[in-house]
């Protein structure tokens, strides 16, 4: 029996997870014990991959659609030269930019890397990621308050906490394995703290939750804040040699007295009082957040506001503290990082002219061919094709059809397509319905490449099943169409996803994300340069313990702008908040690979539901199981069944996302800077079926 380790390609903490094969077959997964992200845990979505080895059709080949709208199976090198052919058709009758693609956050950091390379570089046009439907509103205010993308903690942080303040985020459900790390704190008489309007999982068994009404996280951070510095309960010699602009924000925040607060969250001044008294008092406070905050109209400057509170209280930089995003898929940090679709590979700016250049002589290309602008976002993408300015569209690793808010824009844009190219493990998926053309691709267990985790650790997948007849990656696919496009010298440097990472190494040198000093099939987080490597021996590392930040005077920014009016408000049309999230741990997104997992099927329920308040339920003679038609602000309507819980608060609704109906009613609004969906806040009434 052959044993190999391997990383886990499902949630941002990238388990490592050791499969051992027989015959060509895994026939046990255990997680690996001394894997200092995980060490002998996991849940059960990374222990259940082994079922992929039957659900993935093995050696299945591409399909292009006929004239009679069937699909018919093709060879590689047919499917690559029509694919390549039709781009090229579409951009020369209607424009470079009339071809988009939409890339993921659960590809290997090579196969963005070539994605970008093909489509921003080589094609000069737009490719966004669903890393925007979840870490762009983190990703932008990073790098406004800390200089450049680069979350400070590790995962250890959890342990050494004495005060953990989880803000929008159910890691309970989304991220077992921070859950287990904040279990495993053993510092005495340690507080956790849950801030969401349900009381989710991680409330239940939090100290302490504070119940606020949805989208009053910004008002509640800057009256924290406005309490922190009237107690003088600030550090001083922190923020005078390590932070910009504190004395603007100070005398900002003298708006937000604390009856401001209690007007906007609901939560009693004696309360807030409590929360600011326990960030006063912890010795180590650590502040978390995820979609709760980042899928929100205003949820860059609420990312800011959380910062803004670390810095004051100097808790960043020390063990247990930061203010700290916790990133949802496998290799999100990746492509922030290196899709080359809102900066360049590495984090530079595409209007940095000699960075470019230095780019475009590592990765072998003629520096006028290299992107010159971000791209354009993942809505005015579908808002594109539906106008009929985008004809051709590239989607691989990702479900819009499903994932995308108010989804039925996504349908519309579908069938609007000449050029469709779905490249997905599985066929049945729901984006797959109009493709013109479908890429079946090998699972993560037949590939090797790298993922960078929520804690910066570059985290080696490796082969742990050997391929079959006509079996290829989604870096060989991308390859595929750009040798069939023509690309010649611009694509010889790129043959194998190791050669790839050694270019992206070169290109790490000297930026902050430095990992020039690990090696293929390596797992280290950066930053980790070539010739410090003892220096930076340490397995859990965090960034900014010397106060020195990536900004170019290296010091923090305090930023922040006054409140914006809810685009969504409560009426008597839409009297309820449509809350949207995470179901159960088994569960992944749109399921495609969690619906095969017989464990997670047997426990989950097949059709649409969602949580509603016992009063409400009691009022309007629903029951448990009923089903009501729910009616939302964007105009659509969809049946769910009914969860009757006390856990949802009166005047709201939760529907998890795992059933394309969820997505069919949140409203297309956008949070300005990061233009993340505001997938959390629409509104909504229902009656009963
Ligand atoms: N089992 C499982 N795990 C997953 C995933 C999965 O699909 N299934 N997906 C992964 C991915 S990609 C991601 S991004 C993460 C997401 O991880 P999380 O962000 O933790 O999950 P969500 O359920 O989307 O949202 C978290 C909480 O935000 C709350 N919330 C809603 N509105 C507000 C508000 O106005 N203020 C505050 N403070 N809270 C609010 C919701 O009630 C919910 O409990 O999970 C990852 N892990
Ligand atoms: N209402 C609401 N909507 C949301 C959210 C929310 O909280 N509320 N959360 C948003 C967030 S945070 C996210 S991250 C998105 C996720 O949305 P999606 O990215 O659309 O969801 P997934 O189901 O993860 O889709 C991944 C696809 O990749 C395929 N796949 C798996 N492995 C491979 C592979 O190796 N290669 C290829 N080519 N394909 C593969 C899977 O079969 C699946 O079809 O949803 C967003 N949508
Ligand atoms: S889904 Fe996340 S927590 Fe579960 S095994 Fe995979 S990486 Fe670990
Ligand atoms: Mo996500």
């Amino acid at each position: 029996m052959q044993k190999v380790q391997s990383t886990c390609n499902f949630c941002a903490i990238d388990c490592n997870l050791d499969f051992y094969v027989e015959d060509g077959k895994i026939v046990r997964t255990v997680p690996t014990k001394g894997y200092p992200v995980n060490d002998g845990f996991s849940c059960i979505k990374g222990l259940s991959l082994s079922k992929q080895q039957t659900t993935v059709k093995p050696g299945a080949l591409p399909k292009i659609r006929q004239g009679d709208g069937s699909m018919k199976e093709v060879s590689w090198d047919q499917a690559f030269n029509h694919v390549a052919g039709k781009i090229k058709e579409l951009q020369e009758k209607y424009g470079r930019e009339s071809v988009a693609g939409i890339s993921t956050g659960q590809l290997t950091l090579e196969e963005f890397a070539i994605f970008g390379h093909v489509m921003r570089n080589y094609l000069q046009t737009n490719v966004d990621g669903n890393t925007r439907l979840c870490m762009a509103s983190a990703a932008v205010a990073h790098k406004g308050t800390l200089g450049y993308d680069a979350p400070g903690y590790t995962l250890q942080d959890l342990e050494l906490s004495d005060t953990l303040i989880f803000i929008g985020a159910n890691p309970v459900v989304a991220h077992p394995i921070v859950w287990g790390r904040v279990r495993n704190n053993k510092v005495p008489g340690h507080k956790i703290i849950v801030i969401d309007p349900r009381r989710s999982e991680t409330a239940m068994n939090a100290d302490y939750h504070y119940e606020i009404r949805p989208r009053s996280d910004l008002a509640l951070m800057y009256t924290l804040a406005n309490i922190l510095i009237e107690k003088d309960w600030i550090d001083h010699e922190f923020i005078e040699a390590h932070t910009n602009k504190f004395d603007e924000f100070a005398q900002f925040v003298k708006a937000f007295p604390i009856s401001r607060g209690v007007e906007a969250t609901g939560i009693s001044e004696d309360r807030i009082m409590e929360l600011a008294t326990m960030i006063h008092t912890g010795k180590a406070v650590s502040f978390w957040w995820t979609m709760g905050v980042n899928q929100g109209y205003e949820a860059v400057t609420t990312a800011r506001a959380i910062m803004n509170l670390a810095l004051m209280t100097g808790n960043i930089g020390k063990p247990g503290t930061g203010g700290n995003s916790i990133t949802g898929q496998c290799n999100a940090m990746g492509s922030r990082l290196f899709s080359n679709t809102t900066c360049l590979f590495g984090g530079g700016d595409f209007t940095d002219e000699a960075e470019s250049r230095r780019l475009a002589d590592i990765i072998g290309i003629d520096p006028d061919l290299m992107a010159k602008k971000p791209t354009i976002p993942y809505n005015k993408i579908i808002e594109g094709i539906n106008a009929g300015e985008i004809k051709g569209l590239w989607i691989l690793c990702t479900n819009p059809r499903h994932s995308w808010t108010n989804n039925e824009t996504f349908a519309e844009a579908a069938k609007k397509l000449e050029l469709f190219v779905v490249q997905d493990i599985y066929d049945n998926i729901e984006s797959a319905e109009d493709a013109t053309v479908y890429f079946p691709v090998v699972p993560g267990i037949k590939k090797a490449g790298t993922y960078i985790n929520l804690e910066r650790r570059m985290s080696a997948m490796r082969p742990v099943l050997p391929r079959g007849e006509n079996e290829i990656s989604d870096y060989e696919c991308i390859l595929g169409v750009a040798k069939a496009l023509g690309m010649g010298s611009a694509i010889e440097r790129w043959e194998t996803p190791e050669q790839c990472f050694d270019m992206l190494r070169d290109i790490s040198r000297g930026r902050p994300c430095d990992f020039s000093g690990v090696k293929w099939d390596e797992g280290r987080q950066w930053p980790y340069p070539e010739g410090r490597e003892a220096e930076f021996a340490d397995d859990q590392r965090r960034l900014y313990s010397d106060g020195v930040f990536f900004t170019p005077n290296g010091k923090a920014n305090f930023l922040f702008e006054e409140l914006l009016d809810n685009p969504y408000v409560q009426t008597e049309e839409f009297p309820l908040i449509y809350n949207t999230g995470r179901g159960t741990v088994g569960q992944w997104h749109t399921q495609s690979r969690t619906k095969e997992v017989k464990f997670v099927e047997d426990v989950s329920l097949k059709k649409a539901y969602l949580y509603m308040n016992t009063k409400m339920a009691e009022e309007n003679d629903v029951h448990e199981m009923d089903q009501v038609r729910v009616y939302s602000v964007n105009g659509q309507n969809a049946v769910f069944y009914v969860k009757v819980t006390d856990n949802v608060p009166y005047d709201q609704l939760y529907a998890p996302i795992h059933y394309i109906e969820c997505n069919k009613l949140t409203p297309s609004s956008y949070d300005k800077y990061s233009r993340e969906p505001n997938y959390k806040g629409g509104t909504c009434r229902f009656e009963k079926v």
